[in-house]
């Protein structure tokens, strides 16, 4: 599917290090720095910050990709080498920031990745709700063999998806996944050809930006916190979180549409 957007205008154009583009409830953000392989410095990571935040109040989902070779080689290394240690937490808190507001902000995003995402690029994927891999995207977590560690909340959502093993593979040993591989484990939940990506993200995008808001709000808000709750707790949550989901009119109408033979049954993905 391709959903023509039109170029951001004001403060969303201003942002030189990304593109953004508006199509009614789907937003397109563009990582923008491809000579430096989308390499991600302060100013890009809050100019990220900054796009997420000032999106219209009509997006209901967004995809996120990269310009040029690869999604993202991670980290500006140029702007580590010199920081104190108090500089270093305070750097890993900001990234955290912003990779808490690409998880629990408003609206979804969906990632459509190619050729490296690595180091922060692999936070940053991992921080997004659906991840589209074309052929060419590989994984990798670099950070062992400079001799640091993931500072952008890659040490809370890599393991979520990959296990534990897999990540202290791929930090100490350098492990890095294949496309296959990556889908294999959980890094994407699909996997399409060269090219394809972006496409495949919009269409995802736009069928998500079509649900219920209180059913996407409790998918993408609870469900990730159920998940690190005892059984007990998360099951509470979980009743308060479907009567809620439940009681909204847009629910009831689905619900009424499906009994009426208005709405598509579930058929065999074949
Ligand atoms: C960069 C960066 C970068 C490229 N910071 N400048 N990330 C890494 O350890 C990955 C380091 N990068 C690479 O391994 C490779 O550059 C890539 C596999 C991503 C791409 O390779 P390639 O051959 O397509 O491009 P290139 O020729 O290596 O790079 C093109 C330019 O981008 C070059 O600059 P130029 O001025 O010489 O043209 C590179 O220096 C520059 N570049 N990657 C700065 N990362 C919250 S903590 C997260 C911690 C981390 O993310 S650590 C992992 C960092």
């Amino acid at each position: 599917m391709t959903i023509t957007f039109t170029p951001a205008t004001g403060l969303l154009a201003s942002l030189d290090l990304l593109r953004v583009g508006l199509a009614d409830s789907v937003a397109h953000v563009q990582l923008h720095r491809p000579d430096k392989r989308n390499a991600i410095s302060d100013t890009m990571l809050q100019q990220l910050h900054t796009a997420l935040i000032n999106l219209p109040s009509s997006v209901r989902a967004a995809v996120l990709s990269g310009a040029g070779k690869h999604f993202c080689a991670g980290l500006d290394l140029t702007s580590l080498s010199e920081s104190t240690v108090a500089e270093g937490v305070a750097h890993s808190r900001m990234w955290q920031g912003v990779m808490d507001t690409l998880q629990f902000g408003r609206f979804p995003i969906v990632s459509a990745l190619h050729g490296a995402v690595v180091g922060g690029g692999l936070e940053i994927a991992s921080a997004t709700h659906i991840r589209v891999a074309e052929t060419s995207t590989y994984y990798g977590l670099p950070e062992g063999q400079h001799g640091i560690f993931v500072g952008g909340g890659g040490s809370a959502r890599v393991p979520r998806l990959v296990g534990v093993a897999c990540m202290t593979d791929m930090m100490l040993c350098g492990r890095v996944l294949d496309a296959q591989e990556g889908y294999q484990r959980g890094l994407s939940q699909y996997v399409v050809a060269e090219g394809q990506g972006v496409a495949k993200a919009c269409e995802l995008a736009q069928k998500i930006a079509g649900n219920a808001p209180l059913s996407v709000f409790a998918i993408t808000q609870a469900l990730p916190r159920i998940a690190d709750m005892s059984q007990p707790d998360g099951l509470f949550v979980e009743s308060l979180m479907a009567a809620i989901a439940q009681g909204d009119e847009s629910a009831k109408q689905r619900m009424r549409d499906f009994v009426e033979g208005r709405a598509a049954k579930v058929r065999h993905p074949a």
